[in-house]
């Protein structure tokens, strides 16, 4: 383990899951080219046409369980398994690949797929099928499960949680993410003023980029590896 680091925040987004073949939000072709983001994965879109919704999910969902995870999950993994200080994978993508390359400490900070979040009595439940056809809650039978991700306008998940390991950190490391959506956007800034020492992973710069100490250019399945061989030591 390095010397000085003890705690490390690792962010995760889209970008750490596109070479397991899983569409990244804004690059070209990506999810939100085929729809508006104001249609898919806001409340009020939700309300306006649930169907179309459930559907967008659905396809995402039943995708999800057809990739593998790549490299760059596996390499985090190994860390997870292997650092003695404190570590915490924040990750905003809904897919599980993290947890099947082997990760433990993981937070879905935007909730997750292959979880349905039940409207009327609040209650979770793993779910891997579609939920366009209106199913009834496996708790309290009322046909009112959503997709259990937080849409634009709803408060992500755990949040204390989260600054808590942030103003501990003493290395963030944002891995795939466009920096565009806050609160995670902000996530780099935090970390800085609690004094932690910053690092970008990315494939190109992001619009987070001018906040990080350093920023690293290239695929994630080629710099995680190689950042976590190198952390390590
Ligand atoms: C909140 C889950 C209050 C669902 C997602 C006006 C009105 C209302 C709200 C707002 C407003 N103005 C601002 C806001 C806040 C809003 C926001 O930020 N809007 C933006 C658009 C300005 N945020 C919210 O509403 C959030 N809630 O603010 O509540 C609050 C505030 C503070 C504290 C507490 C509460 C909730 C936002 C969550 C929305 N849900 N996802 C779903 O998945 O469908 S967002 C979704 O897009 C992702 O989860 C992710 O967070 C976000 C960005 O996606 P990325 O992961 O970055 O992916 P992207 O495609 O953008 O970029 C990919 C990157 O990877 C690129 O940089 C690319 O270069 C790189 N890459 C590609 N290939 C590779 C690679 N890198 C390495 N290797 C490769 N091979």
């Amino acid at each position: 383990m390095s010397d000085s680091i003890r705690n490390i925040v690792i962010l995760t987004g889209a970008g750490i899951s596109a070479e397991s073949g899983i569409d990244t939000f804004r690059d070209g072709g990506g999810l939100w080219e085929k729809h508006r983001v104001e249609d898919v994965a806001t409340p009020e879109g939700f309300a306006r046409d649930p169907a179309l919704v459930q559907r967008f999910y659905d396809a995402r969902r039943e995708a999800v369980q057809k990739v593998e995870p790549n490299a760059a999950h596996r390499a985090l993994a190994k860390l997870d398994a292997e650092w003695e200080g404190d570590l915490l994978i924040v990750t905003q993508n809904v897919d599980d690949l993290h947890e099947r390359a082997g990760a433990k400490r993981v937070l879905h900070m935007h909730g997750e797929l292959l979880s349905a979040l039940c409207a009327s009595c609040e209650q979770r439940h793993k779910w891997s099928e579609p939920l366009v056809g209106n199913p009834a809650c496996p708790g309290c039978g009322a046909e009112a499960l959503r997709p259990d991700v937080v849409w634009f306008g709803e408060m992500p998940y755990e949040m204390d949680r989260i600054y808590d390991r942030l103003r501990r950190a003493d290395l963030f490391v944002s891995i795939g993410t466009s920096g565009a959506v806050y609160p995670a956007a902000g996530f780099v800034r935090d970390a800085r003023e609690f004094g932690a020492h910053t690092l970008e992973l990315n494939l190109q710069r992001s619009e987070g980029s001018y906040w990080f100490d350093e920023t690293r250019k290239g695929r994630a399945s080629d710099l995680v590896p190689e950042w976590v061989a190198e952390i390590l030591g």
